[in-house]
């Protein structure tokens, strides 16, 4: 059938885990038996590809897969064509430049003449061009962060996420040179036919993000306070307030985003807002 659309997702690492929950959470049942590199959807138009996260934006620029699941700095390294549709906000990270824990670092002229390790040849040769440094990259695959230990390199420039690693090897981050996180990637010549599958899942994708963001609020207030209350947990039209059997009280249904809710908890209970629940949204189509 030409509208069953192919997406390429990690097989196995960083991604993976967050890749197919977000599937699963779009309501898309799959099965992903252990070893298998393809599988389909049993009540969507969608098959999946499993691969390494390095080959996936290949695959999607040669149309092999329409869609693909990788995170940023693989997708810029690997320089291929395919259009981003979808910040995903997992597998948050950043590339970044470390040295020896014992060197003085006094700007990124430290770099001047140095040889740095990596695995990210590109975004870092493009970096250093930016602030005119001339640098030799050492490309390795793995294991980046043993580099200077072994007389390799005198610097890296790795994926930093807490930092252990780096701290591991008596080293330190100095010079965050670009920010990574999952993205959704398209190839970009795909069929009409296929496209209205791809608007779908990222209608679905929208609203289980959107569900996210925002909690489901319930609380009960008296009366006299309701307007101070409802100015702090607006709602998406409107709150909705049903009387309590208790005279002078109500109960406030609304729903608001995270943050805001823990922004304005303190004030919710000064102005008398009691037994308050705050309850997960699964989807949530505006
Ligand atoms: O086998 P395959 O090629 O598919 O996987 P892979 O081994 O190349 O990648 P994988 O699964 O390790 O990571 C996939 C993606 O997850 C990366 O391309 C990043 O976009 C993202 N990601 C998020 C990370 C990290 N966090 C991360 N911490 N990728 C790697 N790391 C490594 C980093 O290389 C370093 O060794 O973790 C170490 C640093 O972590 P901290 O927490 O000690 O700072
Ligand atoms: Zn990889």
């Amino acid at each position: 059938m030409e509208n069953i659309i192919r997406i390429a997702v990690q097989k196995s690492g960083r991604l993976s885990d967050d890749s197919l929950k977000l599937i699963k959470e779009c309501g898309i049942k799959f099965h992903n038996g252990t070893g298998k590199l393809k599988s389909s959807s049993t009540n969507f138009p969608i098959e999946f590809l499993f691969l390494r996260d390095d080959d996936i934006p290949g695959y999607v620029a040669d149309g092999i897969a329409d869609l693909g699941i990788v995170g940023e700095n693989e997708l810029v390294e690997k320089d291929k064509n395919v259009s981003v549709l979808k910040k995903l906000g997992f597998s948050k990270c950043r590339l970044s430049l470390a040295i020896p824990k014992g060197e003085d670092y006094p700007g990124i002229n430290y770099f001047e003449g140095k040889n740095i390790a990596t695995s990210y040849p590109k975004i870092l040769g493009d970096y250093l061009k930016k602030v005119n440094i001339n640098a030799d990259i050492h490309e390795i695959s793995g294991s980046v962060e043993i580099a200077p230990s072994i007389g390799l390199a005198e610097g890296i420039c790795d994926i930093v996420s807490s930092g252990s690693t780096l701290m591991m090897n008596g080293l330190k981050e100095v010079e965050e040179i670009f920010q990574s996180q999952a993205v959704l990637i398209s190839n970009k010549d795909i069929s009409a036919e296929k496209q209205a599958t791809v608007e779908k899942l990222l209608f679905r994708m929208g609203a289980v993000q959107e569900g996210k963001k925002n909690k489901y609020v319930l609380l009960n207030a008296p009366n006299d306070s309701l307007e101070k209350i409802l100015s702090l947990i607006p709602g998406m039209r409107s709150p909705t307030i049903l009387p309590l059997a208790e005279e002078g009280w109500s109960s406030v249904h609304s729903v608001i985003s995270e943050d805001q809710f823990w922004e304005n908890i303190e004030e919710l209970r000064k102005a008398g807002a009691q037994g308050i629940l705050v309850v997960p949204i699964e989807k949530m189509l505006i």
